[in-house]
């Protein structure tokens, strides 16, 4: 299904691919139950203890996510670093971990480090990997002793947005069946209804605000495990319109960054329920400073609500971990509406490649 974008661009993959996400999300869900890589995923997890995610560029924070969402689900150590960190520095990287399981992530399943990456860890350093790609025939997916393949969330477009929370919700599944969570398949969908009842308005009132208002810098702030979400927003802002964005821990901003707030600068906060208080501190501190408020939480305070310039509220009953997916559409939402303001064509971001291939 093709979604006509409101934009000069006229039928761009990516805003068709951002609105898609709810149903490809229940897609690739219900998918898993009858996956059979999946499935195996799911018994090799139990004999493990300690988790290493692996990725670059979107990936990289996919991973960062997933650690994030791991540690604080089954208790586990769970770690994420870049690709290149492995290749480069694997002294630093890797220790004497018991039972560690790498995870390597990559929505092409071609990405030079990538691949490296695996071969390195799974062929020299014998620590079982377990791939995590949206292309099943994928280099990734020679190399990696098990795959698991999300072809449905695989993108036409050169920015990935639903090959991200497509594989972020994959592993979060597998964290919660790992803990033996009933009723597993439950657990994303208030959230993915919520998310799907709100996109065409989200889409439309960030096209709104995105036309009303010139910006000369992007930060996103986020605690805990929303804050690899506050670094793939700030990312998604600068591939699509090529826009210097930043990301901060929510606190952090505080520290010495808050000197550049001004009112062309946009602000946007992910708001977890766990460190709503002291988050909303801060944001009512750059609104007093002058700053432009952008506010996303699953149900917003009436101080929140107040002083926000734009809001997005999912309202959904759904356990902290199935926010995070739904928290990163805005800003793809943001990033694609400035990017096509700008001029641009965010199918075909300036200076980027679908994949980084090295020589
Ligand atoms: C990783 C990646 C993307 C980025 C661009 C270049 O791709 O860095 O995150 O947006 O497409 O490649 P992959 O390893 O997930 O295919």
């Amino acid at each position: 299904m093709r979604h006509v974008s409101n934009s000069s661009v006229g039928n761009s993959y990516t805003v068709s691919e951002i609105l898609s996400q709810p149903e490809i999300w229940r897609a690739c869900l219900h998918d898993l139950s009858n996956d059979g890589a999946f499935q195996a995923a799911k018994t090799i997890a139990e004999s493990r203890k300690s988790w290493l995610f692996v990725g670059c560029g979107t990936s990289f924070y996919l991973a960062e996510a997933a650690a994030s969402c791991w540690k604080l689900l089954t208790g586990q150590s769970a770690r994420a670093v870049p690709a290149s960190e492995i290749l480069l520095f694997p002294q630093l990287v890797l220790g004497a971990e018991p039972d560690l399981e790498a995870v390597i992530i990559s929505r092409s399943g071609r990405t030079s480090e990538a691949v490296r990456a695996a071969e390195l860890l799974s062929h020299k350093c014998k620590i079982p990997t377990l791939g995590i790609t949206c292309a099943p025939e994928s280099e990734l997916a020679k190399t990696c002793n098990l795959t698991i393949a999300l072809s449905k969330a695989d993108e036409e477009s050169m920015v990935m947005t639903r090959s991200f929370t497509s594989m972020l919700l994959t592993l979060q599944r597998l964290a919660f069946e790992v803990v033996g969570t009933r009723n597993v398949s439950s657990v994303f969908e208030s959230a993915t209804t919520g998310l799907a009842s709100k996109m065409e308005g989200w889409n439309s009132r960030t096209a709104d605000f995105v036309s009303q208002r010139p910006f000369e810098d992007y930060v996103y702030l986020a605690q805990g495990p929303f804050f690899p979400i506050a670094r793939e927003a700030a990312l998604k802002v600068t591939e699509m319109s090529h826009s210097y964005a930043q990301a901060y821990h929510t606190l952090e901003f505080r520290h010495g960054p808050k000197s550049i707030v001004a009112p062309q600068t946009c602000i946007a906060f992910l708001l977890s329920e766990t460190g709503m208080q002291a988050e909303t501190e801060v944001l009512l501190e750059m609104k007093d400073l002058g700053g432009t408020i952008i506010a996303i939480c699953n149900r917003a305070s009436d101080a929140v609500r107040q002083s926000s310039d734009l809001l997005f509220e999912l309202e959904a009953d759904a356990p902290e971990p199935a926010l995070l997916a739904p928290f990163v559409v805005p800003a793809q939402m943001l990033g694609y509406q400035t990017g096509v303001k700008k001029g641009f064509n965010p199918d075909e971001p300036k200076n980027l490649t679908r994949v980084v291939i090295l020589d």
